[in-house]
């Protein structure tokens, strides 16, 4: 046959041994590879699906999920949990928004994150002839990340992810986008050239620290003050010097406030924590010492009533972010750095001379902390049917003290806010929520990546609407059998279950879902462990029984729909309208 007599011409055309070529997708590869990424969250689709497959194959873990803006959580968890950018891969256009939201959330966090997507063909997206999946996605990401670049020749790659690694964690760290048209993934290069280009970045985290002026500075600044108080944030939490950190704090002998996800950095449970005493010593300190904290809405921007009176306090703040220093407040004693490096010079220079500051204002901060709790303690401990925020959280205060290794998940209002104040963390880097932001669907990716990352078991407190933005994500748990415990705060709504339709119609209130919605049954579908319970003492034994088997488990816990407040703790952000206040009679009765 003519084919048979063919073949000869055909195998001389035949491409060179396969060990001699690399191309675009395994050059992308080896880049990650050599800059130290293990793990991709990703959601597969042209043009990036066998990227995915070509990384599993090639030794990565690669993290399929449902959505991306779930794998886009997950890696921006992972870069705070890791100090190493968490990479998250999508597709174009429509994959590529839906991850630029998480893209957007580490940069605000000042978290390392690299956002890889898919994209179309240069030529014809420019000319805007209606590409496939068509969109400018560079000048899209732009805004929303610290960098953003875009890779066209294979020959590039290794300067592109280089370039990337760099921008992610080098000073403040953010989130990158990287832009690999379809066509660069297919281009062809001699391997041994290919491996060449690569490059891995040295150093991309430099200890920075400040002049000796500005640690004289500082310290003069917090020898000075009569009633100094440190504030902790996640940016100290990042950085990696626990012992550091632990050892400032303790010398200089303040009475501290973890903010959120600081919590544990030093144990809550450390006699210079202030937590339970945050109103006294927010308003009555006269010195504030930040370190990896910023004074933005988290803090009243450092100012208002509950600062004191105007002008009673300086302020000293370690940031790696020059631009960060007066941003809300004067700051008497910049210290620009890193957390780490800057807490050794101050060490280094205070030289174990030190006085700690007067028993007067330290004995009066732990009086407060000692009478708060104290006051708290018999509410955690109730065990009323319907539970209420204190009798279900009071017994997950246990659990994580029994097992201070579980990694905390947290969002929802009230489910958020009671959490951080009544369950105390003991270990750094043991607490992820909703950040600075504070969004709604961090939960589930921040659980993959939190199991992923750490191997530990991960306990995912989330209020009921919290989870419904990311609840899908429960089958990534299921899939990977991650020993994450879901604990679903149901109160039937947002912030509270007993809203009304004030037009008296058939809808529901706007704030309200089905009642006595079963969110056991979502996980009995993939096959993980489903439990509903409506008392303390059962959702005690549910959780343990979760962190003894390590299974993928959630467990639907029934909260009173009136146990919440509308916001939680921040209803003071609400506008308020003087209409309403007349028109509807039922809105006096919202707080
Ligand atoms: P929180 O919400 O806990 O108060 P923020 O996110 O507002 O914390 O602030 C974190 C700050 O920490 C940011 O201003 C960031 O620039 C800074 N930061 C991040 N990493 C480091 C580091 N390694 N050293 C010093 N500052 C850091
Ligand atoms: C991406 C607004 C803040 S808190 C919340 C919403 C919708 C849900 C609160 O209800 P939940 O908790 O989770 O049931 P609880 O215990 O008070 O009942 N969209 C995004 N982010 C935010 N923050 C919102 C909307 C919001
Ligand atoms: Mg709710």
């Amino acid at each position: 046959m003519a084919v048979t007599t063919a073949e000869p011409e055909i195998s001389t055309r035949v491409a060179p041994a396969p060990e001699a070529l690399t191309d675009g997708f395994h050059l992308l590869i080896d880049a990650l590879k050599l800059n130290g990424v293990e793990t991709i969250y990703n959601v597969p689709g042209i043009p990036i699906t066998d990227l995915g497959r070509y990384a599993q194959a090639q030794g990565l873990r690669v993290l399929s999920f449902r959505h991306e803006q779930h794998a886009g959580y997950a890696a921006a968890a992972a870069g705070f949990l890791t100090k190493k950018p968490g990479v998250c891969m999508t597709v174009s256009a429509p994959g590529f928004l839906n991850g630029l939201t998480a893209l957007a959330h580490a940069t605000t966090n000042c978290w390392p994150m690299i956002l890889i997507s898919g994209s179309s063909e240069r030529e014809i997206v420019d000319l805007q002839r209606g590409d496939y999946e068509e969109m400018d996605q560079l000048a899209i990401a732009r805004p929303h990340a610290k960098a953003a670049y875009r890779i066209l020749h294979a020959e590039d790659i290794g300067l592109g992810v280089a370039r990337a690694m760099r921008a992610a964690l080098t000073g403040r760290p953010g989130g990158v986008y990287l832009d690999v048209p379809g066509q660069l993934l297919g281009q062809v290069m001699d391997a041994a050239e290919g491996a060449r280009s690569l490059i891995e970045v040295v150093d991309p985290n430099p200890a920075s620290v400040p002049s000796p002026e500005a640690i004289s500075r500082a310290l003069e600044v917090l020898g000075s003050a009569k009633k100094p108080l440190i504030i902790l944030g996640k940016g100290a939490a990042h950085a990696q010097a626990d012992d550091a950190v632990r050892e400032l704090v303790e010398t200089l002998g303040f009475p501290y406030l973890p903010m959120s996800m600081a919590k544990g950095l030093l144990p809550d449970t450390h006699p210079q924590c202030s937590s339970a005493a945050r109103s006294l010593v927010l308003k009555e300190s006269d010195c504030v010492f930040l370190i990896g904290a910023r004074l933005n809405w988290l803090l009243g921007h450092g100012q208002g009533k509950a600062w004191g009176e105007k002008g009673s306090k300086k302020f000293v703040q370690i940031d790696i972010e020059p631009s960060e220093m007066d941003s809300n407040q004067k700051i008497s004693a910049p210290l620009i750095g890193d957390v780490g490096s800057v807490a050794r010079a101050l060490l280094k220079e205070i030289g174990g001379r030190w006085e700690k500051p007067s028993a007067d204002w330290t004995g009066a901060v732990r009086a407060k902390v000692e009478a708060n709790v104290a006051k708290m303690a018999p509410r955690l401990k109730n065990n009323n049917s319907p539970m209420d925020y204190q009798g279900s959280l009071g017994v997950i205060k246990d659990l994580i003290a029994e097992n201070p290794d579980v990694v905390l998940v947290n969002e929802g209002a009230n489910a958020l806010d009671q959490c951080r104040s009544i369950v105390d963390i003991h270990k750094p880097r043991k607490r992820l929520d909703v950040g600075t932001w504070g969004i709604m669907g961090i939960g589930m990716g921040s659980a993959v990546a939190a199991a992923v990352e750490t191997g530990n078991q991960v306990l995912a407190v989330e209020g009921d609407s919290a989870f419904g933005f990311c609840g899908m994500e429960i089958e990534t748990v299921c899939r990977y059998d991650l020993p994450v415990c879901t604990v679903i705060m149901n109160n039937n709504g947002i912030y509270r279950g007993d809203g009304e339709n004030w037009a008296g119609g058939k809808d529901p209130s706007t704030t309200v879902f089905v009642k006595g919605a079963r969110y056991d049954k979502m996980i009995e579908a993939f096959g993980g462990v489903g439990v509903t319970v409506d008392n303390p003492d059962a959702l005690r034994r549910a959780i343990k029984e979760a962190f003894a088997s390590r299974k993928p488990t959630l467990i639907n816990a029934v909260i009173a729909e009136d146990a919440g407040k509308e916001s939680g703790n921040i209803g003071n952000l609400n506008p308020s309208s003087v209409v309403a206040q007349q028109r509807y009679p039922q809105a006096r009765k919202i707080k």
